[in-house]
């Protein structure tokens, strides 16, 4: 990367202060940030006390060995307890914790007391076929209440849980397996996708068949579609079985704050995955505060829906661990957004009276492209606060958001973090921030988070660089699974502070991978990942400011760019975009567009090459692949493709680009 900062093109004057009814009576006000400046960590020691601890931490942070963080770590908790008995104990066992609708339309209320009971019988099971504290499961499983309950169970016996998304293959699958050392995998004989049972236990038949996968000793099998499905005696279980016989009741042991709770991959671009290690109480802490605040949860009145699959950060701790320990009902939705219909999600809000929702940028553009006229069939009028997560959502998206789900009226909270942060780290508060469309803005209270340059020096406001977290926070990361040199290398050893305010010179930041730059009124905007990042004669631009100019323009849905070699500019910037509904793709549009953009930033900004497309390369989680677009646009072979929603996408691209790049 050059010393030149990344361009700051995109200036955006829409202001949205926060409505009366959110603001009045907020769980969080704007005195958090001043407490938290104060006393950072008497901050978090007070969020710690959200739980309910065996052994109340005296410690909160122990950094005497950087960056190797131990947090309330002579506390002792459990953190099943924390997410279901306590509930039950405090007099709210009749209330729901899980709205669950199956796609096919068959839907189970669970209260937490019918949870609790639940998630004792599943531990006793883990127990008796021999899974000790320790001891690594995997969970492989469609979007059920049965994925929920295997990872409580996990956490009630001390077993860190290892899920693995769902829609992964056999082979991504045997690798998680292999690298955690599991004992046992958590299937389902399959779930449904797009109308259609889609089976899910002949890819756990075949990972067991790979080397490496050996130790594995029993398969559970929970029975969702009632397919036909290959057995092997003696190691496989099905699940209403062998759990359904054991007792409805489990004492919890407590476990030290710091013992592991999960492993959790993250695909990378190159090399094999990276096993994010989370541990326990810091992160229950930094999970339960960050979903009271930015959610402005009130569990007595609240129905809160987050989107996301179980097998991403986000249903780890937005669907399970946050909301659970804060006592919420939710809903959990197991199918497509268009199946049946377009309009299933909006007729699930209005089904539930959901109050808050968690979806994605990816989400919130499909529904664009599919027209305003669908979510307006439908009363959306409970909705009081809308968050988004996964991609700096275009301010096109946000705006959209806004207007048509949340009847112009909701505050939208943009959240930024990571699956190494495990919890949310910058967003605005709803019922104290001006939000600003497609800004996360600032750091939560408690956190420390700005931009540098590639001195390690933080950037006045108005400028751009890296986005790094200037002091250690409670739901970290521990460390990358079985691999301490990997954490330092990969986190720790871009950025010792140069000149940043508050920062002791020569302090390792942690280095997220993402561009971002602070406007002029020092809010932070995300540019997209660092390696995603443009040159082009000489300029750093950002492919988030391209694609937002793109998307703002009326005839496009969605649009990714990247920089391809180019021997004049060092790189030419070119864009795939998917038009609207009633967009033609005809002669003038190409000019009309890079005009469009050369307007918006300038033109040094304008796309070399715009090429529309059906469908654009993403990851299961909804993130464009950037990486399979440069192979495209330089005439290279793909790279890997296994953690792609659909490969015949990039069949497609290719086939439309005209060969000689
Ligand atoms: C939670 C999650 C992390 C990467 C992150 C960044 C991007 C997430 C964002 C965002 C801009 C936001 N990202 N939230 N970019 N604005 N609100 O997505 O975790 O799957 O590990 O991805 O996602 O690039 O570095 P994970």
């Amino acid at each position: 990367m050059s010393n030149e900062s990344l361009a700051n093109l995109m200036t955006e004057d829409r202001r949205f202060p926060p409505p009366a009814e959110v603001a009045d009576g907020a769980n969080v006000t704007a005195d958090a940030y001043e407490r938290a400046a104060v006393d950072r960590l008497g901050f978090w020691a007070e969020q710690a006390r959200r739980l309910d601890w065996a052994a109340e931490p005296e410690q909160t942070l122990d950094w005497s060995n950087p960056p190797f963080a131990k947090w309330f770590a002579d506390g002792r908790l459990n953190v099943a307890h924390n997410c279901v008995d306590r509930h039950v104990e405090a007099g709210h066992g009749d209330r729901v914790a899980i709205h669950f609708e199956g796609e096919p339309g068959d839907t189970r209320s669970i209260t937490y007391a019918e949870l609790r009971e639940e998630v004792s019988r599943a531990a006793n099971a883990l127990v008796e076929l021999g899974v000790r504290g320790g001891d690594r499961v995997a969970i492989y499983l469609p979007m059920i209440p049965e994925a929920v309950v295997a990872m409580l169970a996990c956490a009630r016996i001390g077993a860190p849980h290892s899920v693995v998304f769902g829609g992964f293959s056999a082979d991504a699958l045997a690798t998680r397996i292999e690298d955690a050392d599991a004992r046992l995998v958590i299937t389902a004989d399959g779930g449904y996708r797009r109308g259609k049972p889609s089976p899910l236990k002949p890819a756990v038949d075949e990972a067991l068949t790979r080397p490496g996968t050996e130790r594995v000793r029993n398969v559970l099998v929970v029975r969702r579609t009632g397919e036909e499905t290959a057995w092997t005696e003696g190691r496989d279980l099905w699940w209403d079985e062998t759990v359904g016989r054991q007792s409805p009741e489990h004492t919890p042991e407590a476990f030290e704050a710091e013992h592991p709770l999960f492993i959790l991959y993250t695909s990378g671009t190159t090399g094999k995955p990276k096993g994010i290690l989370h541990t326990s109480g810091g992160y229950l802490t930094q999970t339960s505060y960050t979903h009271h605040a930015v959610f402005d949860l009130k569990p007595e009145s609240d129905v809160y829906w987050c989107t996301a699959d179980i097998g991403w950060v986000t249903g780890h701790s937005y669907i399970v661990y946050g909301p659970l320990a804060n006592g919420a009902t939710q809903v959990i939705y197991e199918g497509t957004p268009d199946t049946p219909h377009r309009g299933r999600w909006w007729e699930i809000v209005q089904k539930y009276g959901v109050t808050l929702l968690y979806t994605a940028p990816t989400a919130i553009r499909a529904c664009m492209k599919w027209g305003d006229d669908i979510p307006a069939k439908f009363d959306l009028s409970s909705l009081r606060i809308l968050g988004s997560v996964g991609e700096p959502i275009n301010p096109e998206a946000w705006i959209w958001y806004r207007e048509h789900i949340g009847a112009g009226r909701t505050p939208i909270v943009d959240t930024w973090w990571q699956t190494e942060t495990g919890a949310m780290m910058v967003s605005p508060l709803p019922g104290v921030t001006s939000t600003k469309p497609g800004s996360a803005q600032v750091p939560l209270p408690g956190i420390g988070a700005t931009v540098v340059d590639d001195d390690a020096n933080a950037v006045p406001d108005g400028h751009g660089g890296y986005l790094v977290l200037t002091e250690p926070w409670p739901s970290m990361l521990r460390t990358i699974w079985g691999d301490d040199q990997r954490y330092l290398d990969t986190y720790w050893s871009r950025f010792r502070a140069g000149s940043v305010p508050g920062v002791e010179k020569d302090a390792p930041l942690y280095f997220a991978g993402d561009g971002a730059k602070k406007d002029t009124d020092g809010d932070i905007w995300l540019l997209g990942r660092v390696d995603d990042v443009m040159l082009v004669s000489g300029h750093n631009i950002s492919t988030t400011e391209v694609e937002s100019a793109l998307v703002s323009h009326p005839k496009v849905a969605e649009a990714a760019v990247v920089g391809a070699a180019d021997p004049q500019t060092t790189q030419a910037i070119c864009a795939f975009v998917i038009l609207r509904g009633s967009a033609a793709e005809d002669e003038g549009l190409v000019e009309e567009l890079r005009a469009h953009v050369g307007k918006h930033l300038g033109p040094i900004a304008k796309p070399k090459r715009i090429l529309p497309v059906a469908e654009l390369p993403k990851t299961r989680s909804g993130k464009i692949m950037r990486r399979l677009l440069r192979d495209v646009a330089e005439n290279r072979e793909l790279g890997d493709v296994t953690t792609l929603t659909d490969s015949s996408v990039m069949q497609l691209i290719q086939a439309k680009l005209p060969s000689g790049g």
